[in-house]
């Protein structure tokens, strides 16, 4: 027990999965012949000429997505009606078929460019489930899939991110598709080393809804059963290893010590939040942007929850970000700097420091009324602290908490100079990479 404990508190990420974690927000935009018809998913017919976003402006979305704070953006490149918005050499149903800029259009290009100009990073979304590809249901379908991917993966620059949409429905002939996810992957490592990839066999993994609904306790050493085989395994089994243990990413209790305990060794796989700023992922002019408050709060939860928040943003049939969502991304980004623009500077001395459990002083130059404690572990050595409580000077309790991770920010209402930390049980010896407060 001891010694998988051990093991458990030194699974580590990889270099792509650390600079993942560090990119914390970014957004999502769903972009596609839905965004004609009123769709979430096309049917896969809808005819090319109804694409023509004639007021176009990536660097819209670009300042956008820059004002709410976001650090990246990640384009359908083709969701599941198989439309491509990029002239594929592959396929003609794709922007070279529709009147955008007379057919000699590409919108991944638009967009990665305004992304390189605008300062944020740049990645794609390429559906695997294709609804017009009269190849889907056969082999031949994956190679059409990995030529697709390998247009996208050098033909655009940098790729912070590709993320593959584990969504399998039926495609025009009725057939359902076994996808080569390995082989899939195998090209983005030889092309784009430094990509992070979302999905089952990825680097990072979905939380397990789409509604920014985030777990009392979030891991991202977790184990392996949840994974397609691709992700290496940093331990061995653990001590109550139960092959019949039925897991789903979808679980309250996901890498949390039961399930750890029953695993048949562990991963690190950290979890990314996504959901849209609106109900559906693609425009309806009738829907609203959800409120500043919902939005303020999944930020707190996601990005101070050991998570990554990827927020979709919807272009119009214009092509622009509608102006409800562009003024809520600008309050959501003065939000997040306000809140976090004044850190009292505090020192962290170690009160305590054992194998299992630490305490320390947290204190800083004057007395002041105190709104967030934000904590992070340094988890390129692992992620250990299992529960924790900030304490004022008389011993109350200001706040109580579980995991920490990357990064966990912690509501409280306080005032003074100084409080404690107290990590009751961590898996391994406490690292903290950061501990401040702000005002
Ligand atoms: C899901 C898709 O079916 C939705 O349309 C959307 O793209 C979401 C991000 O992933 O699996």
């Amino acid at each position: 027990m001891e010694s998988f404990l051990t093991a458990a508190a030194s699974v580590r990420p990889t270099r792509v999965q650390a600079d993942w974690f560090d990119t914390a927000f970014y957004g999502f935009v769903h972009f596609s012949p839905n965004t004609y018809t009123g769709r979430e998913w096309g049917l896969g017919n809808e005819d090319p000429a109804i694409f023509n976003p004639e007021k176009l402006d990536c660097d819209q979305w670009v300042a956008a997505m820059k004002a709410a704070g976001m650090q990246g953006m990640v384009l359908t490149a083709k969701h599941h009606d198989g439309f491509c918005l990029w002239p594929s050499r592959y396929t003609d149903h794709c922007v070279k078929s529709s009147p955008f800029m007379g057919g000699k259009g590409d919108i991944v290009r638009l967009a990665s460019e305004a992304c390189r100009r605008g300062g944020l990073k740049f990645g794609f979304y390429l559906s695997p489930w294709d609804r017009h590809s009269p190849l889907y249901g056969t082999d031949a379908y994956n190679d059409y899939y990995k030529a697709q991917l390998t247009e996208l993966l050098t033909g655009y620059g940098d790729i912070f991110m590709v993320w593959f949409d584990g969504a399998c429905g039926e495609g025009p002939n009725g057939k359902k598709q076994r996808y080569d996810f390995p082989g899939y992957i195998d090209l983005v490592r030889r092309y784009q080393p430094n990509a992070a990839i979302f999905g089952e066999y990825g680097d990072v993994r979905w939380i397990g809804n789409e509604a920014g609904s985030t777990r009392h306790a979030e891991w991202a050493v977790i184990p392996r059963e949840y994974d397609g085989g691709s992700t290496p395994v940093q331990t061995p089994p653990a001590p109550f290893y139960t092959p019949s243990v039925p897991r789903s990413l979808t679980d309250p209790d996901v890498g949390a010590l039961p399930d750890a305990l029953t695993s048949a060794g562990l991963i690190f796989k950290p979890a990314e939040v996504d959901m849209s700023i609106r109900p559906g992922w693609f425009y309806h002019p009738e829907e609203e942007p959800h409120s500043l408050e919902r939005l303020f709060d999944t930020y707190i939860r996601t990005v101070g929850g050991n998570a990554c928040f990827h927020l979709n943003v919807p272009p119009t049939p214009e092509g622009l970000f509608d102006e409800r969502d562009v003024r809520r991304l600008g309050e959501l980004g003065e939000a997040i700097r306000e809140a976090f623009s004044e850190p009292a500077g505090a020192v962290v001395e170690a009160m305590e420091s054992t194998e299992h459990r630490a305490v320390y002083r947290l204190r800083w130059a004057k007395p002041q009324r105190i709104r967030y404690v934000v904590l992070e572990e340094a988890l390129e050595e692992g992620q250990r602290i299992e529960s924790f409580s900030l304490r004022s000077p008389d011993g109350s309790a200001l706040f109580h908490g579980t995991t920490v991770g990357h990064r966990r920010i912690c509501p409280v209402d306080f005032e003074g100079d100084e409080l404690t930390l107290d990590i009751p049980f961590s898996r391994g010896e406490v690292r903290l990479r950061r501990a401040e407060v702000f005002a």
